[in-house]
């Protein structure tokens, strides 16, 4: 485990028992929380139980058990699949952990770690649960008080994500990485050659069958992107910005900076217009930042190269930038007025 942990009573004994019924199950305690500032101890007290899932860009979610696992547990004590872990601890048999050969020795400080194992214990043929009865308290750090260096080819967590998918991702989901994350796509991995003769040499199976029976509920396909890029305003030339707030928040129009990050905007051939992990919608009042629909056919936007009009179809109206008050809402379209105006301007990898 992380250094920063404190155990609790009893910790041990819930989490080697499943190891000790089968040595290929990986047990994860439940993560107390710690706090900062006085070292209280909190117990992580969901209403309910979670497991850890992920999104298509590799980021590490919880979600909520899924009312067949609940179901199936005549205990709330017992311990339950999850798909993958947040990382900073675990229990596992060493030999197992060796037949899988560790972790890719290929990845770099921090980041990815986790997913690894995770799809690697599961396609290998081995389990992951999670045991509510052990506890262990871990200190969240609020921000990293140093950085990971200087890297002149890319963002290192991407770089770890990318080594990850492309070992362990069918075709299909390699796409909706790439489709979530597009400038991946222009970056080195290294070699994985490694990682996938030991796939091979155990003969894992597919990631379609993780994602059917292990995470099937935890992320929705992802319709492919028909641009992609900054979201540019001619009539003022700044971009669409999603800034770091999450939903519910206004979208906002900022100047080009030309990295990404909460200006890459995505908008796909389900009309989706969307941000990171987020959707936007709108009315006549306000252009806001809001969970994607699960429904993947549920886009309002269309996108028109000749005109330039982002047009929200329910509303039969345009996506506008109010040149003095850099606010955005929707209003009926002009084609001589360049507020109503937009490109998705290109981004190239600035590495
Ligand atoms: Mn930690």
């Amino acid at each position: 485990m992380d250094a920063h942990c404190e155990v609790n009573v009893n910790w041990l004994p819930p989490l080697l028992e499943p190891i000790y019924r089968d040595r290929t199950v990986m047990t994860v305690p439940i993560i107390d929380v710690i706090d900062l500032n006085n070292f209280r101890y909190h117990s992580e007290n969901h209403n309910g139980d979670y497991r850890g899932g992920f999104d298509w860009s590799l980021l590490y979610e919880k979600h909520k058990l899924t009312a067949q696992q609940e179901k199936s547990r005549k205990y709330k004590s017992e311990p339950y699949d999850s798909p993958t872990h947040a990382g900073g601890l675990l229990a596992i048999d060493r030999n197992f952990f060796l037949r899988l050969e560790a972790y890719d020795p290929g990845l770099l400080i921090w980041g990815g770690e986790n997913m690894e194992l995770s799809f690697k214990i599961w396609q290998c043929g081995g389990s992951i649960k999670w045991v509510p009865c052990s506890r262990v308290g871990h200190v969240y750090r609020k921000f990293l008080p140093y950085d990971f260096g200087q890297r002149k080819k890319g963002p290192l967590d991407l770089y770890n994500y990318k080594r990850v998918v492309e070992t362990w991702f069918d075709p299909k989901h390699k796409e909706y990485f790439y489709t979530r994350v597009p400038l991946a796509r222009f970056l080195d991995h290294g070699d994985i050659s490694k990682q996938l003769s030991l796939k091979k040499r155990l003969r894992c199976k597919s990631f379609q069958w993780y994602m059917e029976n292990v995470a099937n509920d935890i992320i929705p396909d992802l319709p492919r992107n028909m641009h992609w890029g900054e979201l540019r305003n001619l009539g003022t030339n700044s971009c669409m910005d999603s800034t770091l707030f999450g939903p519910p928040s206004l979208m906002k129009m900022m100047p080009c900076h030309g990295y990404g990050h909460t200006q890459l905007i995505r908008l796909n051939v389900e009309g989706q217009l969307a941000v990171t992990e987020y959707c936007i919608d709108g009315d006549q009042e306000n252009i806001t930042l809001v969970s994607c629909s699960s429904r993947v056919a549920d886009g309002p936007w269309s996108y028109y190269e000749s005109t330039h009009f982002l047009i929200h179809r329910p509303k039969k109206l345009c996506l506008v930038q109010q040149p003095a008050t850099h606010r955005l809402f929707l209003r009926p379209c002009h084609k001589n007025n360049n507020y109503h105006k937009w490109i998705f301007q290109t981004l190239r990898p600035w590495w």
